[in-house]
């Protein structure tokens, strides 16, 4: 893991990727398995911890980077790495994504990734956004979130990333992509992603709107499949996985890429574009303005 983030600094994140690729038995490209024998058990770095327990066959990714979990380069990295490791490992079959964090699963991407950078360096970090939601929609392992916060914008889209939600019941915690709040637009994966958990309609009004919706309304549209109190979040999750690997791996596997394959591969055969489109629009003047603005308000909140 060591090398692998010394790499990371040396060769950027596509460059690290490249060097660990192999296109895996399902066409997608996964971890060299020289890699993944390296330290199989658990990892640690600072924004993420991994455990995995060879007697379940279930690996814990908890979220560890405050004060919110944000989104950043480094973030996407060391999460892409970590999920490349498992996916690769025969022995791991579910993960459990969860944060360390009081109050917040993730507050979605880092808006200092999109203000004030650089052409190149957006490109860069859009990449990573992409890679991180096709490597979890794409997953082969059951998949869950235990969402114990609150779980924005791209937040909201790892935790719709996974097969199966379970949050924290706490109107005080929301979920949902509030990106047009942030004068900013959901990409079309987003909306492919949302459309395909909550359907159509509940779609549309949640993106134009930008709605964040309390745990209880998160249920209500199926945005979350299951709440339970706070200190349950986690046990919860144990024990629905535990159902999910009790169906045979081949089975859960074809069905999943059988449901989300069409939308991955829309992204797949469009990433260039996508990455284009969004250069253009973040360092847009107008939308650049829109999210110093929008930084500034977090800031007089807290204030
Ligand atoms: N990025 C960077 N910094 C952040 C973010 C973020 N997403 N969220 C919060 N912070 C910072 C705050 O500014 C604050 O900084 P400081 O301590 O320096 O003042 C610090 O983190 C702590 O924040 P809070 O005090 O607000 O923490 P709370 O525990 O009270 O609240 C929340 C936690 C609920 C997560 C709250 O911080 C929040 O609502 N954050 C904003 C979440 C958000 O709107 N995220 C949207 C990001 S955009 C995205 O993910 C998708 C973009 C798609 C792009 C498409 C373009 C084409």
């Amino acid at each position: 893991m060591a090398n692998v983030l010394r790499n990371s600094a040396k060769f950027g994140f596509s460059g690290v990727l490249s060097q660990l690729s192999i296109h895996s038995r399902h066409g997608r490209e996964c971890v060299s398995p020289c890699f993944s024998l390296q330290q199989r058990n658990s990892s640690t770095s600072p924004k993420i911890k991994v455990d995995l327990d060879n007697s379940t066959g279930v690996a814990v990714l908890r979220m560890q980077s405050p004060p919110v979990n944000s989104l950043s380069l480094d973030f996407l990295t060391e999460f892409c790495i970590n999920l490349e490791k498992l996916e690769m490992d025969k022995s791991c079959r579910g993960l459990i994504i969860t944060s360390t964090l009081s109050k917040v699963f993730s507050a979605g991407l880092d808006i200092m990734e999109m203000y004030g950078k650089s052409p190149e360096r957006c490109g860069e970090f859009w990449k990573a956004v992409q890679e991180m939601w096709l490597k979890l929609y794409g997953s082969n392992m059951a998949t869950i979130a235990a969402i114990n916060g609150s779980s924005p914008a791209g937040g909201c889209l790892m935790s719709i990333g996974c097969d199966y939600r379970i949050m924290a019941d706490n109107p005080r915690y929301s979920i949902g992509l509030n990106e047009t709040q942030l004068g900013i637009v959901a990409p079309f994966w987003f909306k492919d992603t949302l459309v395909n958990t909550v359907g159509n309609r509940a779609a549309e009004l949640s993106l134009e709107l930008g709605l964040l919706y309390s745990a209880p309304d998160a249920l209500k549209i199926g945005l979350v499949d299951q709440l339970v109190p706070e200190d349950q979040v986690f046990s919860t999750a144990q024990d629905t996985m535990s159902k999910w690997l009790a169906v045979p791996d081949h089975a859960r596997q074809i069905t999943k890429s059988m449901m989300r394959k069409q939308t991955i591969d829309k992204l797949l055969s469009n990433r260039e574009a996508d990455i284009t489109n969004f250069v253009s629009f973040i360092t847009k003047d107008s939308i650049q303005r829109s999210l110093r603005m929008y930084l500034e308000m977090l800031k007089s909140r807290k204030a």
